[in-house]
């Protein structure tokens, strides 16, 4: 898959995306011409329907790798989201070393896995499915989300388990789950992702963030993070427009 992220990943550079939450093409392809490394395909939080998602990837194309965060860690979701043809999977809130393997589980076809087997738009709509069934469990990016105070307390079980190419912290819901909600920059939350990176760290396991800003992330850039994520579409949008009417008054 000329697409990978998982060999991206491996290269060990760093890789600067967005969040994708709208379900517009065109959008897409703007923030693909801008230059984004990758996209982040909001499930989770965004109303796009898996429909919108697949116009999204068409859009995006061989051109910028995207991953889909699936609302939930659950067997429908990921193997719907693999299905249209992403490279990769971005599980929230996973907290323990079951979570993780069973995430990973539904992300491998068997005998890794146990993912169903289909026919769409992944699959070339059948062309290309012997190719694609070879090479899928290799190929595409399994990527966990630690973001709760019980996945630090767990973080040494969760990097042991196989099949993951990536932790992605989510700083808001992290500091949600220690009390702390929105201070991101507290100590007390830069202890605890200082704690997955060191584990990360000694599993050869690369890490990543989001962030509001390039200022927010770049102590991790600086620290080791790779996979990046910057803001998201519709604030990127809305700071634009209020740039716009503030510098017009
Ligand atoms: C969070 O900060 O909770 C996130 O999920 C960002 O990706
Ligand atoms: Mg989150």
């Amino acid at each position: 898959m000329k697409y990978s992220l998982s060999n991206k990943l491996l290269q060990g550079l760093p890789l600067v995306g967005t969040m994708v939450t709208l379900p517009s093409p065109e959008l897409t392809e703007i923030l693909c011409s801008a230059g984004f490394d990758w996209l982040f395909i909001d499930l989770e939080h965004s109303a796009m329907s898996i429909k919108d998602t697949q116009a999204i990837l068409q859009a995006a194309g061989q051109q910028v790798p995207c991953v889909i965060r699936v609302p939930v860690n659950d067997e429908t979701w990921i193997k719907k989201s693999l299905d249209i043809g992403v490279s990769g999977i971005i599980v929230p809130q996973i907290m323990s070393a079951e979570e993780a393997a069973q995430a990973v589980q539904w992300c491998k076809y068997p005998p890794v896995g146990s993912r169903s087997v289909g026919i769409a738009r992944a699959q070339g709509y059948g062309a290309h499915f012997k190719t694609y069934i070879d090479s899928a469990n290799t190929e595409t990016t399994v990527i966990l989300q630690i973001e709760h105070i019980n996945a630090i307390h767990n973080i040494e079980s969760i990097v042991e388990i196989p099949g993951i190419d990536c932790l992605f912290i989510g700083p808001y819901d992290l500091s949600a789950s220690m009390g702390k909600m929105g201070h991101v920059n507290d100590p007390e939350i830069g202890a605890a992702i200082a704690k997955v990176k060191k584990c990360a760290d000694s599993a050869n396991l690369p890490t990543g963030i989001f962030g509001m800003t390039p200022e927010v992330v770049r102590p991790y850039i600086d620290a080791g993070f790779i996979l990046i994520a910057i803001n998201v579409d519709t604030m990127i949008f809305g700071d634009a427009a209020k740039k716009i009417v503030a510098a017009s008054r």
